[in-house]
């Protein structure tokens, strides 16, 4: 986590939207079960990790504003002695006041007595929330369960959801969180760079992955920051191919797309190389066509330039490349090889919030751009994907010590052959 004066500093600009005589919560998330006794790797709730640094499930943070006072209060899960036993969970008040920059701590037990209080001592018409917007079928969340139980208790109180604007915040990294995504995508390339040096054709997807997960792993990263795609030969067409789980053969290429992350802050990168270190004529044809859609929108990534123009770009050129080498003829006929966004915002989420399709880059975002073309025709897939700060006057690509010009692949991978 950042020095506490990141979250204070994040904590104050959401406060000073809130009206006075008011209270905005969150919730850190509950863990979920996955199996018998078994729950999966906790997800903190990514606002609630920007305004806290805490990553552990059910822990609330109220700020109250009333009388133009605002105060901060955190409630905590406090570990029983039986929990302390089995997974040496602890409590350190000292600790987390210093983490957080909060110095009102309570036990999430008294959760509903503070609110009732809360209520019944002062004049609070409006409360705010941070309600994420899920699909209807997802688990409600606590946010919307607070809000259903204040409704029926207190049916004046106004509740805003504030989840669009408390992202927007997230848009613009600070000096900290650029940090954190330039250290992820280091590692990453150290990752991918292990992987390229150990690979050969009959191993498995995965067998090469593990050498990625191994560098993750030598970092204290236990998980990536989302589930790797290593997908050799006619898999690399099936966009979220995860089970990784085939033998690679001589003369494929294989489509990673993956990521560490740093505190949570994402790297995401996708590249496509030759199992056996070196392009087929027709693969180095095809790979080409996708390096030149991704450097047209690179060289277009400055401060000023509609996002959603770069996607544009990337397909315009990618089509006009297919054109050149006679793969189509007009160029409507890309969108049978090209059928995905190409890029998103990244940040705490690896889809970070925040896109909106009339987005203006502006310095200190950080997004990545991913063209790919598909041919099942021809058992190819092929994508290349950078993770890249918005600068002053242009950008820097984060990603870019990983290899991705044909060369400069075939020379790397020659390195790790006898
Ligand atoms: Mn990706």
């Amino acid at each position: 986590m950042f020095n506490s004066e990141f979250y204070i500093n994040n904590r104050q600009k959401v406060a000073s939207n809130m009206k006075d005589n008011s209270f905005y919560f969150w919730h850190s998330g509950s863990e979920v079960e996955s199996s018998d006794d078994e729950c999966f790797a906790f997800q903190p709730y990514r606002n609630f990790v920007y305004l806290t640094g805490l990553r552990v499930p059910d822990a609330l943070l109220v700020i109250t504003k009333l009388n133009n006072k605002v105060s901060e209060l955190l409630f905590m899960h406090i570990p029983t002695a039986r929990e302390n036993m089995y997974t040496g969970a602890s409590f350190d008040e000292e600790k987390l006041k210093k983490d957080t920059g909060i110095n009102d701590i309570k036990d999430e037990k008294t959760f509903d007595d503070f609110i009732s209080r809360l209520m019944f001592g002062n004049d609070v018409q409006d409360a705010y929330m941070d309600m994420a917007k899920w699909r209807i079928y997802y688990p409600y969340n606590k946010e919307c369960e607070l809000a259903d139980r204040l409704k029926k208790a207190y049916p004046f109180l106004n509740i805003h959801n504030m989840y669009s604007k408390a992202c927007k915040y997230r848009t613009i990294k600070s000096k900290e969180e650029i940090e954190a995504h330039r250290k992820a995508c280091k590692i990453t390339e150290e990752a991918v760079k292990k992987m390229l040096l150990n690979m050969k054709p009959g191993m498995k997807e995965c067998e090469i992955e593990a050498y990625y997960d191994f560098v993750l792993k030598s970092y204290g990263l236990k998980y990536p920051a989302f589930s790797t795609i290593a997908a050799a030969g006619p898999r690399a067409c099936t966009l979220h191919y995860v089970d990784n789980n085939i033998e690679t053969r001589d003369g494929e290429m294989i489509l990673f797309d993956l990521g560490a992350h740093w505190d949570l802050y994402a790297a995401d990168v996708s590249r496509t190389y030759p199992v056996n270190g070196k392009y087929t004529p027709r693969q180095k044809e095809l790979y080409n066509c996708v390096l030149k859609g991704l450097n047209a929108a690179l060289a277009l990534s400055k401060p000023g330039q509609k996002k959603n123009e770069l996607q544009l770009i990337s397909k315009k050129v990618m089509a006009e490349e297919l054109i050149k080498i006679g793969k189509i003829n007009k160029i409507e006929e890309i969108d049978q090889y090209y059928f995905h966004g190409s890029g998103h915002f990244i940040g705490l989420n690896t889809h970070d919030v925040g896109d909106d399709p009339d987005m203006v880059l502006c310095e200190d975002m950080v997004f990545t751009l991913e063209p790919g073309l598909y041919f099942k025709d021809e058992g190819i897939g092929i994508r290349i994907e950078d993770t890249i700060l918005i600068t002053r006057d242009g950008c820097e690509v984060l990603s870019g010590g990983i290899p991705k010009d044909v060369d400069e692949i075939e020379a790397f991978m020659k390195g790790g052959r006898a």
